[in-house]
């Protein structure tokens, strides 16, 4: 019977299972090349690691794959319910403390090759990991999306390793009981920037919606609700999200290089994030936050299985 080997693990509240051996091999080369292969055909792999009924829709995937960067101590693409994520902040603090679990790291700097490119991390073990993104920048402000019952929704777009709108006037509650409202709303944002053909600036889907208002906690400056493109939201406060942010706030002027911004999430867990400026001006976030591994095993693919490659496609 075919095994899938995985480490289970969650970053502040939002769930990051680590496949380590069992998936069949990706045959090497750049990870947008790896990622493409297992797309086109290994994508029900993807579905049996992270759909019901082994998954669920909040459960992010995160494959470790042959880096072709020989300072990387790995590659990964990260997945979930519906598809490819380019970048994944909570699944690289997860991924990190889960490798120190291991015994694959100990702790110090790491570098991780991604399919938008290579990010490195600092392991505190045991449980904590500071991730310095991609670069992230702002590409629109204050763009108008008119939504289907008629009314406006202005937000910015941000790339942060993956394309978000951030919205900051919505008048909705960011509580956890309000969840159904948030998410119909974030939805509704998502359907009315893809029908009026509002993309990133390479004309990527903007497959992340990001609500902020008022922390809970006196000690942050802000809490969020990001709902992810497969319609789940993220329990954390979403480390691609939270880069966006940052990039935001740099841009308008509101965060100084090395400052601290503590991103609240919906569940009121925390990241603690700051940037820097690199050698051709762009701006490199950091997120700090905490995981837990949570789970260890083996997947078992019993050929008899009807739904041994999971519910798709939800
Ligand atoms: O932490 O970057 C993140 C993330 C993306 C989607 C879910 N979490």
């Amino acid at each position: 019977m075919q095994k899938i080997q995985i480490v289970d693990t969650h970053t502040g509240g939002e769930p990051t299972r680590i496949v380590v051996s069992g998936v069949p091999d990706l045959g090497g080369g750049s990870l947008i090349d790896q990622r493409e292969r297992f797309q086109r055909e290994f994508d029900r792999y993807r579905a049996a690691i992270v759909n019901e009924p082994r998954g669920s829709d909040v459960l992010v995937g995160a494959l470790l794959c042959k880096p072709t960067i020989n300072e990387c101590v790995a590659g990964v693409i990260f997945f979930n319910n519906v598809g490819y994520l380019n970048m994944c902040g909570h699944g690289t603090i997860g991924l990190g403390v889960a490798l120190g679990h291991l015994g694959v790291i100990t702790p110090g700097v790491w570098k991780l090759e991604t399919p938008v490119g290579v990010v490195s991390f600092e392991y505190e073990a045991p449980n904590t990991v500071a991730l310095e993104n991609v670069p992230s920048y702002r590409y629109r402000k204050g763009v108008e999306v008119k939504l289907e019952d008629g009314s406006l929704a202005t937000g910015d777009i941000a790339w942060g390793g993956n394309w978000f709108f951030l919205v900051q006037k919505h008048g909705l509650e960011l509580t956890l009981g309000n969840v159904e409202r948030l998410t119909e709303y974030s939805w509704s944002i998502r359907q009315a920037l893809i029908s009026q053909s509002i993309t990133g600036e390479d004309g990527g889907e903007i497959d992340h919606v990001e609500l902020f208002g008022s922390a809970l906690d006196p000690g942050n400056q802000s809490r969020n609700f990001v709902l992810c493109p497969g319609k789940a939201y993220d329990r954390s406060p979403c480390g691609t999200g939270t880069s966006a942010k940052v990039a935001c706030l740099a841009a308008d002027g509101k965060l100084q290089p090395g400052e601290i911004w503590r991103q609240e999430s919906i569940i009121g867990s925390v990241f603690e994030a700051s940037y820097r400026i690199d050698e051709s001006g762009g701006i490199i976030p950091k997120i700090k936050g905490t995981a837990y591994v949570n789970g260890e095993g083996v997947l078992l693919m019993d050929e008899q299985d009807p739904f041994r490659f999971g519910i798709r496609n939800l």
